[in-house]
């Protein structure tokens, strides 16, 4: 049974005060909060086994080793890959798409085309940007509809024969909006296309299954799935991780080095250059088991309430608009209130102990379709409640009396 009392219990940051309110924490999408377990099971690895791994035949590499291997074999059957060794520690999605983005370069010439969509966060922009400005090849753009949807009809003649790569977000960090991914991803194999999945927003809310979406990459954040900053994922099938070459060179990346030729190491390694965060990595495999013991479908069915209810009280304030309106999409409402600057609604009520986030979102595109300069963004997770959701109306109705 789902109880969100007794999960609010298991992160410790939810029972403070900010500004001598209790927080109210609704910038998830940003990161979210860490739970006790998994807190715990880094101050465990510092205090009782910290080694490097892969290399040592002493007791604590063997032990810090194992752990880290465990831990990708959780993501493994977490993303259900095929194999262990298509997933990739990374520092985060930034880190992914860069890798990949970088890797692809000799695979494009002159002329060739990528596809990105209008609701990307500059994360999946920019790197494919400069992966066009080395090769010559051109960067399509999917747009999107009022409501914040991807217009599927033009990405169908968009694509051709000159598409090599279509890179598309599976949630829009802006404004929630899910895409209708395994539709993208086989269109574009349909013109022999490959695909990345940026996946950093779907995966706190969505269990993705890579086989069964037949993707070429994804990619996510541990830090918006209850696990910590400066550890991500990259999924990639086999066939093209070991197509693409290494991104960075080092230590542990390599089969022998002599000043006359080197060889890489086998898969995963081969994209594991030097010391990765190995406690990061552990307590990742952590966050995975404790969002799977509370369960996605769990998740979803109660994010959704609170996505309704947040929906309808906003709405609620004259003058408020919400951006993003899909049918499809996850508990993110970006908002604005006619008059006023989002910069000023989200001090107001940080005074009140309600974090948001306001502006661009790393997504100025977005602001740009609907020509505004930002937005507030509350973004909800699985720890929050209808009476947090209440404050932030409140306190948001407040905000507009005392501005206008
Ligand atoms: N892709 C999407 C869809 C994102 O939302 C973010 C971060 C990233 C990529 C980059 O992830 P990172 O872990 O490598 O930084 N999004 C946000 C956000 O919406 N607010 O702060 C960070």
């Amino acid at each position: 049974m789902f109880d969100v009392t007794k999960i609010r219990n298991d992160f410790p940051i939810l029972s403070r005060k900010v500004n001598g309110y209790p927080l109210v924490y609704f910038d998830n999408a940003a990161t979210s909060q860490t739970p006790q377990i998994v807190i715990d099971a880094i101050v465990h690895y510092y205090s009782y086994y910290n080694a490097n791994i892969h290399r040592g035949v002493h007791t604590l590499s063997q032990e810090a080793t194992d752990a880290y291997e465990k831990a990708r074999i959780k993501i493994q059957r977490h993303f259900n890959a095929k194999k262990s060794h298509e997933i990739i520690f990374t520092s985060g999605t930034t880190h992914s798409i860069n890798l990949v983005a970088t890797g692809v370069t000799s695979f494009l010439q002159k002329g060739d085309e990528v596809i990105v969509s209008a609701l990307e966060h500059h994360s999946n922009i920019v790197p494919w940007q400069m992966l066009c400005e080395r090769t010559g090849a051109i960067l399509k753009v999917i747009p999107i509809n009022e409501e914040g949807e991807l217009l599927i009809d033009v990405y169908d003649n968009l694509l051709s024969k000159k598409t090599k790569l279509v890179f598309v977000n599976h949630v829009s960090n802006a404004l929630g909006t899910i895409n209708p991914i395994k539709e993208i991803i086989d269109k574009a194999h349909a013109v022999g296309a490959a695909v990345l999945i940026d996946g950093a927003q779907a995966c706190p809310h969505i269990k993705p299954d890579v086989q069964e979406l037949d993707v070429d990459f994804y990619v996510a954040s541990a830090h918006k799935m209850c696990g910590p900053t400066g550890v991500g994922v990259l999924y990639g099938k086999s066939a093209w991780l070991n197509k693409l070459p290494p991104y960075q060179g080092g230590g542990e990346m390599i089969k022998e080095v002599t000043f006359e030729k080197t060889t890489y190491a086998d898969l995963p390694h081969k994209f594991e250059a030097g010391t990765p965060n190995i406690a990061g990595g552990i307590a990742f495999g952590v966050a995975l088991d404790y969002m799977n013991a509370i369960g996605f479908d769990a998740i979803a069915t109660y994010e959704k309430e609170l996505l309704d209810y947040g929906t309808q009280k906003l709405l609620a304030i004259e003058g408020l608009r919400i951006y993003g309106t899909s049918p499809h999409k996850t508990a993110v409402i970006s908002f604005n209130i006619e008059g006023l600057h989002p910069y000023d609604i989200g001090t107001i009520i940080d005074k009140l102990g309600i974090a948001v986030r306001t502006g661009h979102h790393c997504a100025q595109p977005i602001m740009d379709f609907y020509k505004i300069p930002g937005t507030v963004r509350a973004s909800f997770s699985f720890y929050n409640t209808k009476e947090e959701i209440t404050k932030l109306a409140e306190a948001v109705q407040r905000a507009k009396n005392m501005l206008l």
